[in-house]
């Protein structure tokens, strides 16, 4: 007889690109495989919720079709054809191909890109170390948050605010370009907490009636990319019916009267022509946000991802400002909390040798880049090899048409490291398999919370799979790149990094598990002043001078208006693209990712978008039947859902299917644009103007 499973509950962390990173426990089995995942009730941000597809985590990591040996490309690009090899085969191929590049074209022809895959310190940034100790081409991490907290960094001066757990201590929690019960549920738990508990409202603004709408008590469904001119109009009826706090504006803020003077025209007539709501909807939030100073403001990434994105988070940040909702317990604007860890990544990343002379191509671009564009590739030489961590580029990355068509370059060598057979990976001439994170070692802080938590190797990897560190380090021995880091263990870096930034050594955490780095009531509340010298919020910020890390103003920067406004640079719709269409996040996968595991599928259905009946019925359109959208960059085939809960002229398609369940292999991105956001960069995908038919 069989002995009875050995069941042991230990703790993790969720490494995905999510704000939440939610302290999980997770059941062990034998030591070798896993049950079922939960939150950590213990976690006061977590309080034991997690969402549906992390606890079905086990799905995913014993999933069949993970990569488990290094692979060589054996027919054409693309053609799908792969031969098992040894890891010194692979990793000697790598490096043999990229000491080639860097002699006949220049070190700067080797782009390693990666992304947020996984949000883990040392197995996200490691890559970085590699670049700097060669002097590869750099990278500017710019697809999700370069608008978003550009936009709020130019009011607030630095990334942070209220304590997120304050959100249960509001009177009305405003949920704003964001959709919490798919993409960050744990936003849920403290703002219906703060209904339950205070009667508080929760007012949610968004572009359709998605699933966190349908929980608002007060649902704002404005006009994509028509944010600026909402706040605007808020704010001139704050300041007409005296619902400004003036003396905070005059000891806390840049320009409130230039801001008052601007404003005397935006009011809700003009916002309602732009937003497509009523002049009365305005005025209610206005009067709710106006009279109710314990006002959260969770500020979202959604209404950044549109060409005015930058200028309509500010506008939306400034609004917490005038009412002077930053004074107060469960009052403010939140949008994330990079700035409270302060962490000194140097070991990790090897920014002590980084050369700021090499030049930084844009992650967004990589459609143009990897097409030849000068312009994107700043003059420099071309990219001919790549190594790819932790993204999937050849599905997520906008302008997908120019994505595809440098993939499938001849004369372009990319190696891939992935858990699966990716569209990238499918395309590559190398694919090595890579463990997930309760496989490793890694660290982690929540963008959407306060807490650092160590998520330590739980079971062994299957097959052959290495962390990202360790093939970083054998790559490093094999191209002569040299650095303290490459020999060091995952263990040692997060043990280095704590140190350096201030939060003590890996015992600690050993111990405690995570660490709550709230900074006290005043500095979350700024109530000594902002980030700015002068402790002001600016109305008016020096777009080009925002304090956020960046290689240079990108997109038509010089154009951006002084004070809050509608920045009319989005794709409006016109006679031959009728409509607007967003590319909103769908709950069951979280970008790419998911998408392969059967229940997020079986979940989500098909590729579909959500049309108004009457815009279908004009057009013909017919619930569940076949729709082609298209626009200068592409086509896409996918089927209807007619959906009440849009304005008519918008389209919604939600979530990052692969290209390949497309009916003609052309995935959403094949509609987006890869030209920048101003002033930073950074990917509009929720600003297409588009085009649409039965068929
Ligand atoms: N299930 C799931 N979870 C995820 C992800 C996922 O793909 N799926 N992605 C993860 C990642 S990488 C990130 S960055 C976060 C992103 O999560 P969020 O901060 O939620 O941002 P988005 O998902 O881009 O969009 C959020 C909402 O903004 C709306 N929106 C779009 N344009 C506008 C506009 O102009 N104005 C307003 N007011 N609203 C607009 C969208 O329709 C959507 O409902 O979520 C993470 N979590
Ligand atoms: N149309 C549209 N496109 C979008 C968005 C949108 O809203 N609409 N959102 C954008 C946003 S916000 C983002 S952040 C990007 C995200 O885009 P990506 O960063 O590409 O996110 P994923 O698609 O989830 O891909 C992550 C990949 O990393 C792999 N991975 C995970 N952990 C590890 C690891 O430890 N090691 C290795 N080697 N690999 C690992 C996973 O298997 C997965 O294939 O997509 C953007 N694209
Ligand atoms: S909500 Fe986000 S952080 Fe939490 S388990 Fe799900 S994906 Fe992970
Ligand atoms: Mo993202």
């Amino acid at each position: 007889m069989n002995a009875p499973a050995k069941i042991a509950r230990l703790p993790s962390v969720c490494p995905h690109d999510c704000p939440s990173a939610c302290a999980l426990e997770v059941e062990v089995i034998d030591g070798q495989r896993i049950g079922r995942v939960y939150g950590a009730e213990a976690q006061t941000y977590t309080a034991g919720v997690i969402c549906t597809k992390v606890a079905r985590y086990a799905e995913r990591i014993h999933h069949p079709d993970r990569l488990l040996h290094p692979l060589k490309r054996s027919g054409p690009k693309g053609a799908g054809a792969f031969t098992r090899i040894s890891w010194d085969e692979a990793l000697d191929t790598i490096a043999a191909r990229f000491l080639a590049v860097e002699r006949e074209f220049g070190a700067e022809a080797v782009w390693p890109y990666q992304y947020a895959g996984t949000m883990g310190r040392v197995h996200r940034d490691g890559i970085n170390r590699l670049r700097h100790a060669k002097k590869y081409s750099g990278f500017l991490g710019t697809i999700c948050i370069n608008p978003a907290w550009t936009g709020f960094i130019a009011g607030a001066g630095c990334m942070m605010g209220p304590d997120p757990r304050e959100m249960a201590k509001s009177d009305c929690v405003v949920i704003w370009g964001t959709n919490p019960v798919s993409t960050q549920v744990n936003v849920m738990t403290h703002a219906t907490r703060a209904r339950k508990e205070r009667g508080a409202k929760i007012v949610v603004i968004d572009i359709y009636r998605n699933d966190t709408m349908k929980q608002a008590d007060l649902a704002i469904c404005l006009r994509p990319g028509t944010d600026g001119a909402f706040a605007c109009a808020v704010m001139h009826v704050l300041f007409r019916d005296g619902l400004a706090d003036r003396a905070y504006l005059a000891r806390y803020t840049d320009a409130p009267e230039e801001l008052e003077a601007h404003l005397r025209s935006r009011d809700p007539a003009w916002a309602a022509s732009i937003t497509g709501l009523s002049p009365a909807e305005i005025e209610a939030f206005a009067r709710l946000v106006g009279t109710t100073k314990r006002s959260y403001f969770r500020l979202g990434y959604g209404f950044s991802r549109s060409r005015n994105g930058a200028v309509n988070m500010h506008a939306a940040a400034c609004i917490a400002a005038v009412t002077g909702a930053w004074q107060h317990e469960g009052g403010g604007a939140f949008h994330n909390n990079a700035a409270i860890y302060h962490w000194k990544p140097t070991v990790i990343e090897g920014l002590d040798i980084a050369d700021p002379s090499v030049r930084v191509l844009d992650q967004s671009r990589i459609g143009p880049i990897l097409c030849g564009d000068d312009d994107a590739l700043q003059g420099g030489p071309p990219v001919k090899a790549m190594l790819i961590q932790n993204t999937n580029p050849v599905c997520v990355a906008p302008d997908q048409a120019r994505v595809k068509q440098g993939f499938a370059r001849e004369d372009l060598f990319v190696a891939v490291h992935e858990q699966f057979m990716t569209e990238t990976a499918a395309l590559a001439d190398i694919v090595l398999p890579a463990t997930m994170f309760m496989e490793h070692d890694d660290i982690y802080s929540g963008g959407g919370h306060q807490y650092i938590s160590l998520g330590p190797k739980l079971i062994d990897p299957p097959g052959e799979c290495r962390p990202n560190h360790d093939v970083i380090c054998a790559l490093a021995a094999r191209v002569g790149a040299r650095h303290p880091g490459f020999s060091m263990s995952a263990r040692e870096l997060i043990d280095r990094t704590l140190r350096d930034s201030g939060w003590g050594g890996i015992e600690k955490l050993d111990a405690e598990t995570w660490l709550d780095c709230q900074p006290p009531f005043e500095a979350a509340h700024h109530l000594k002043g902002f980030g700015y010298a002068d402790g002001k919020f600016r109305f008016k910020p020096d777009w080009p001078k925002v304090p956020f890390p960046n290689a240079g103003t990108k997109g038509p920067w010089q154009m951006m208006p002084a004070l809050p406004d509608h920045w009319d640079v989005i794709e409006e719709a016109d006679a031959a693209h009728p409509f607007r269409l967003a590319t909103s996040p769908a709950r069951s996968f979280l970008n790419s990712t998911f998408n392969e595991t059967p229940s997020s599928r079986a979940r989500e259905g098909r590729p579909s978008v959500m049309i108004h009946p009457k815009d279908a019925a004009a057009l013909g359109i017919e619930d569940g039947g076949r729709v082609v959208l298209g626009n200068r960059r592409g086509e896409v085939r996918l089927h209807a859902k007619l959906f009440e809960g849009v304005q008519r002229g918008v389209l919604i398609a939600e979530g990052l299917w692969p290209n390949e369940a497309f009916a003609d292999g052309n995935g959403i991105n094949t509609l987006t644009g890869a030209d920048s956001i101003a002033p930073f960069g950074g990917a509009a995908f929720h600003d297409n103007r588009v085009w649409v038919r039965a068929g």
